[in-house]
């Protein structure tokens, strides 16, 4: 049935599915079949993007299991003010579409996706049915149990119109644009998964939105489907390009060269350890900023990193680094300083560019780097560092030259990270 509600919509839309589709033509197709319901969610406002994308995967994967019973379209939640995109000169960095990151046309081979913009359309009125705001059990937990119930609200992040008898909230930056029509509080344990029933029965609700939707594990972390949804989320085009003109005109490096050629459709895309070579320079994911200050003993200082780079540089015999980064421009020179006998490159778009793809563009131009190096050392416990290892997963490196971390100069023991390996 999945399949077939996902060959509908692609054959429906055929070549124009890349672009963005014009609301009426969706409304055709989805009014011949059976109405679809719409599902919405959003993510605790101080996550930054790479949790955020994997909170997509789970919510993605509940959306793939409700299309099972019914058709359900996933509509994605705008990108608005997260706290690590901080350049103030590039004009507003609010309501960012999906379309700006990814491929649509890839995340909807593995389920039905439309932007929020599109969802007004055609909602027409600006109001989502339902909204659960999910949070914990306030009794805490003494045993682990799959449970959901409407219970009082721990916080109040909405508010209610008296006289219109809407509610409002933060609604990805629409603010009063936007209102639902009914609100309440979810205490939650548990798997995505244990979603699927409430929505299924519980509510008729045609656009269902789960806030706090981080508040819901993996259904199940690491299997052939984890990964399926992972593959589906490819980014950009156009970012892809720009990061890969950066490798090929200051990296020496080519897709061709490095085996890591991409097939259009990633469900035809298989990969063994050891297929992709990656480009002749070594990649590091420095994180720095808040990271250095919350996760104090997992970074090291700058001069302790220049130390571990050169030295896996002699190894590797590799002469090029590439830092993606969020240091500031002293520490990277600091760096620099400490790697005096390496050439070392940092993506530094210019201003016009930077305008366009804004803050969360560069760092996907970082990660796509990163991934693409014959070698890839990241922070402990960064999402960022995460992402480029499942990218590099993807592409079928040898997770020998992937799943390597900086370690504190404390840190005698530097324990290297876990070994997600990809699963078909
Ligand atoms: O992606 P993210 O959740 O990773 O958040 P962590 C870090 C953000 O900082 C990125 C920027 O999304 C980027 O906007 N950033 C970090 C970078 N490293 C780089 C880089 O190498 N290049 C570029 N261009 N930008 C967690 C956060 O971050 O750190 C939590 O999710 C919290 O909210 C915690 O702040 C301390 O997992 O590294």
């Amino acid at each position: 049935i999945i399949l077939f509600v996902l060959k509908l919509i692609e054959l429906t839309y055929a070549s124009e599915l890349n672009d963005f589709e014009p609301a009426s033509k969706f409304k055709i197709v989805i009014d011949q079949a059976k109405a679809p319901r719409y599902l919405l969610y959003d993510v605790n406002p101080g996550e930054g993007f790479n949790l955020r994308r994997d909170v997509y995967m789970r919510i993605a994967i509940l959306a793939r299991n409700l299309n099972v019973d019914s058709p359900w379209i996933l509509v994605l939640p705008p990108w608005s003010r997260l706290y690590h995109w901080k350049s103030r000169d590039l004009g507003s960095q609010e309501r960012i579409s999906w379309s700006a990151f990814f491929d649509l046309h890839s995340l909807r081979r593995f389920v039905p996706v439309m932007e929020f913009d599109e969802f007004l359309k055609i909602s027409q009125e600006q109001i989502i049915d339902e909204v659960y705001y999910l949070q914990h059990y306030e009794e805490g937990w003494d045993k682990w149990e799959e449970k959901m119930d409407i219970r009082p609200c721990l916080q109040k992040p909405y508010h209610l119109d008296v006289k219109s008898k809407l509610w409002h909230g933060w609604f990805y930056g629409y603010g009063d644009e936007v209102a639902a029509r009914k609100f309440e509080c979810m205490s939650v344990m548990g798997h995505a998964g244990v979603l699927k029933p409430f929505l299924m029965t519980n509510t008729t609700a045609r656009s269902v939105m789960l806030d706090r939707a981080e508040t819901v594990l993996h259904d199940r972390f690491g299997d052939s489907e984890f990964w399926e949804v992972r593959r589906s989320m490819r980014f950009s085009k156009e970012l892809r390009r720009i990061a890969d003109d950066f490798r090929m005109f200051q990296l020496d490096s080519t897709d061709e060269q490095d085996m890591t050629m991409l097939e259009d459709d990633w469900t035809q895309m298989k990969r063994k350890p050891g297929d992709a070579i990656g480009g002749p320079y070594l990649a590091v994911h420095l994180r720095r900023a808040d990271f250095a200050k919350v996760r104090e003993k997992d970074v090291p200082s700058i001069k302790h990193a220049a130390k571990q780079l050169k030295k896996m540089c002699k190894k590797m015999e590799l002469q090029k680094i590439f830092v993606a980064t969020d240091a500031t421009s002293e520490e990277f020179a600091e760096l620099k300083g400490n790697l005096k006998d390496f050439s070392v490159y940092r993506y530094e778009p210019t201003l016009e560019i930077k305008k366009k793809i804004k803050d969360g563009g560069v760092a996907i131009i970082d990660q796509w780097i990163c991934a693409h190096a014959r070698y890839f050392i990241g922070t402990r416990e960064s999402t960022f560092s995460f992402r480029i290892q499942d990218e590099r997963e993807i592409l079928g490196f040898n997770p020998d030259t992937t799943f390597n971390r900086l370690c504190h100069e404390k840190d005698k023991t530097c324990e290297q990270p876990t070994r997600w390996t990809i699963k078909y």
